[in-house]
């Protein structure tokens, strides 16, 4: 019946943690290390990946593995695409300038991600 007590000494430091991110021209992310790929996943209320490399010639494939609805919404853009719960949805990229998006859903502020069209 004995216990340990465990003492967490929680000391933050930052040093060596270089910026992961930086702030673009339209105030979206840039990532050092976009994944190119035509599918994004919604899943735990997160996007897969966190940063999207794509061309205006793609279609975007979004794959919405939650039982909730969400939107894929391009900020800046016209895209603004609802996805219901377990379904997949598309949308073209057509005559979206080459740049670095910060993409939401108009119904959970903190699922985000960056897409970059090149
Ligand atoms: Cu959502």
């Amino acid at each position: 019946m004995g216990r340990i007590a465990v003492t967490v000494v929680a000391t933050l430091t930052f040093m060596g943690l270089g910026a992961a991110c930086s702030t673009g021209s339209r105030g979206a992310a840039t990532c050092d290390s976009p994944t190119k790929t035509t599918e994004v996943d919604i899943q735990n209320i997160a996007f897969t990946a966190s940063c999207v490399s794509a061309t205006a010639n793609d279609t975007l494939s979004l794959v919405n593995k939650d039982s909730t609805q969400h939107t894929y919404t391009v900020k800046g853009t016209s895209i603004n695409v609802t996805v219901d719960a377990g379904q997949t949805a598309s949308t073209p990229l057509t005559g979206i300038a080459p740049g670095t998006y910060s993409v939401i859903c108009q119904f959970h502020p903190q699922l985000k991600h960056t897409l970059q069209i090149t």
